[in-house]
């Protein structure tokens, strides 16, 4: 039939595994398969890649705490490259069987391999069309050094911030700690990729924050440490970029709300239990300032030529100040997730922003754009 075949890949050897199947059973469950051939493609915890079927991953969900897994006991799959595209076959004793012709994909994989524009030029070699931004925006946003570097570089309002790179470390302990003197207390060491929550410190004085940095190293070689934006509110902003070629669009505006005493912003969001944070949509903000959110979004979503996509997280201080945090081209995406529901807010649907993503994906020219 001529229903464009949408690959859905998803698992990984990532520590997000479980939240990438459910993930793939919320977007695979949102295809409108009248319009869309799906193929679900899963990466098995130990690297292997199989053809799951469409019954297998609607059914993944969380039973008694255990998140899902991409099932090892299926043979190997392959993609492969011939003349008229790409194809992802089985391999078996009957060598190559189960060939479905991909037309675009549909990553949902996170961290290194994922996020960082590895996979991305997989499907760029492969000639297969992809949702999502591309090789350079994936891999600069998953780098918070290199992220903050380009953002300061376009102009856009930022804390302060320090990247301790490891041959500076190696070379001069002493000189990046005292790089650090230019930050107020408390601040955040983090691993500078990853994009979770692990080796992240909070230091309220420069007496932790060797051993802050040395844990946020054990991580990543690469280490950030942002000045804390105190009682700062945190906000976020979905962009999608405009089919007709015109400027991105900015989502309603929302608030994350965190009722721990640690004040640990950002990263808990994802991974606190559910009523130690609320989530506001729309947020309670002035006009003018929800305006200027949406509007720094949409200048950060162009600065890093994203495509597709992206969630924006700022503080608002509490002088009505904005100042942009983080860039994520691959927001938490299941029908719950900020992302989806910022839109939901805007008369989206989930199945909706499925659909918008994958057209936006087919009719993007493969190579320089
Ligand atoms: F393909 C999109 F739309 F760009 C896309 C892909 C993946 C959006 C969001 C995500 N998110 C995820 O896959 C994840 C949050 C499960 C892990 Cl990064």
């Amino acid at each position: 039939s001529a229903r464009p075949k949408v690959a859905v890949v998803f698992g990984g050897d990532s520590s997000e595994h479980g939240v990438s199947c459910l993930t793939a059973a919320g977007v695979v469950s949102a295809i409108d398969t009248e319009r869309y051939e799906v193929v679900p493609v899963g990466i098995t915890r130990s690297g292997r890649w199989v053809q799951v079927s469409a019954e297998d991953v609607l059914a993944m969900r969380t039973v008694d705490g255990v998140l899902p897994e991409v099932p090892e006991s299926r043979p190997d799959a392959v993609l492969v490259r011939t003349a008229d595209g790409a194809r992802i076959a089985t391999l078996d004793g009957d060598g190559l069987t189960e060939a479905h012709p991909v037309d675009v994909a549909f990553s949902l994989l996170h961290g290194p391999m994922g996020e960082d524009g590895t996979i991305q030029g997989m499907f760029e070699i492969f000639g297969i069309r992809y949702v999502g931004s591309g090789v350079t925006a994936s891999a600069v946003s998953m780098d918070k050094i290199r992220m903050k570097q380009l953002m300061a570089l376009s102009g856009l309002p930022i804390g302060p911030w320090v990247g301790i790179q490891p041959a500076e470390w190696a070379r001069d302990e002493a000189a990046c700690l005292d790089a650090v003197d230019a930050l107020n207390y408390p601040v955040y060491v983090k691993p500078a990729r990853g994009g979770s929550s692990v080796g992240i410190t909070k230091v309220q004085h420069r007496d932790g924050l060797r051993d802050a940095i040395c844990e946020a190293q054990k991580w990543d070689p690469k280490v950030i440490v942002e000045e804390g934006v105190e009682q700062a509110r945190e906000i976020e902003c979905g962009v999608l970029q405009d089919p007709a070629g015109g400027r991105p669009q900015a989502s309603v505006v929302a608030e994350i709300e965190m009722h721990t005493a640690s004040g640990f912003y950002d990263f808990d969001a994802k991974y606190l239990p559910e009523e130690q944070v609320s989530l506001h949509v729309p947020a309670d903000l002035d006009k003018a300032v929800a305006e200027q959110v949406r509007e720094v979004s949409v200048r950060v979503f162009e600065a890093f030529d994203c495509e597709g996509l992206a969630r924006v997280d700022c503080f608002l201080t509490r002088d009505n100040k904005v100042l942009v945090n983080e860039l994520n081209t691959m927001p938490g995406f299941t029908r719950y997730s900020m992302f989806p529901q910022v839109w939901a807010a805007a008369g989206v649907s989930y199945p909706d922003l499925i659909a918008w993503l994958i057209e936006l994906a087919l009719q993007r020219p493969l190579g320089l754009r």
